[in-house]
């Protein structure tokens, strides 16, 4: 059920080496697999010096960071363009609710790109497609990234996040209930734009986060499992149940 994504596949199609760098917990391999992992960047080898830097010490400010995500229900999560890790429980699987942790080294200041999907089983949008449970789903995210070194939290979800929704459907949530939701529900479903996790790329244009509680989101599972810093926030598009594939982006400034 995981197949009816024509138009996000191809933008993914670094999938499996994000998956590969989630598993070895380094983002510091696999660098020939396309070209978003030489244009992007810093977060392991500077890209701005090709001649010196032979490891994230040649740029002298290299730091290690820990990234602890929630997402309902997956991400995949990319510094200065380049993929670091991805959430490991496909999100085909019931009750996808892990949370998950990631290393990465990264210089000051580094562009986070983070793909969070609501699971949907069709581009209907909705979910149990002809079961009594058949629904829209919700989704919800909330990440805070931690100087693995000294404990320091440098970054959490929160308003001045931008986001894009690639993915919005039903556009008419009235099919929920409709015995042919494939055929009656619309969506709005657009492409990744190239080099949109990169830190030169230009999301002036995106939206900024909206806030959310933990009862709206329905936070459960790996979500009690984190010890959230104050200041990380349950952040989505306006929307969350229709907005199923949102791109979201940040800035991470020295502290
Ligand atoms: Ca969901
Ligand atoms: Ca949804």
């Amino acid at each position: 059920m995981d197949d009816h994504r024509p138009v996000t596949r191809p933008a993914t199609a670094t999938a499996g080496a994000a998956l590969f760098l989630a598993l070895t917990l380094t983002g510091t391999a696999c660098s020939s697999d396309d070209d978003t992992s030489t244009a992007g960047g810093s977060s392991t080898s500077s890209s701005s010096d090709t001649a010196s830097d032979t490891s994230e010490t040649a740029a002298g400010d290299a730091t290690t960071f820990t990234a602890e995500i929630w997402v309902d229900n997956w991400f995949a999560l990319s510094i200065d363009g380049e993929p670091v890790g991805e959430d490991p429980v496909p999100i085909t699987t019931e009750r996808s609710f892990n949370a998950e942790t990631i290393t990465f080294t990264a210089s000051y200041p580094f562009t986070v790109g983070l793909v969070a999907k609501d699971y949907k089983e069709t581009d209907s949008g909705l979910e149990y497609i002809g079961t009594d449970r058949q629904q829209m789903g919700d989704g919800g995210l909330i990440a805070q990234i931690t100087d693995t070194a000294t404990g320091e939290v440098v970054a959490t979800t929160d308003d001045g996040w931008r986001g894009l929704v690639i993915h919005r459907a039903p556009t008419n949530p009235e099919c929920e209930t409709s015995a042919d939701p494939d055929t009656e529900c619309e969506s709005e479903i657009l492409d990744e734009a190239a080099g949109w996790a990169d830190p030169d790329f230009d999301d002036s244009a995106w939206t900024t986060a909206s806030i959310f509680t933990t009862h709206e989101v329905g936070t459960k599972d790996g979500y009690d499992t984190i010890d959230w810093d104050p200041a990380a926030q349950l952040i989505w598009s306006s929307d969350l149940q229709t907005d199923n594939t949102i791109l979201w982006r940040t800035v991470v400034e020295a502290p």
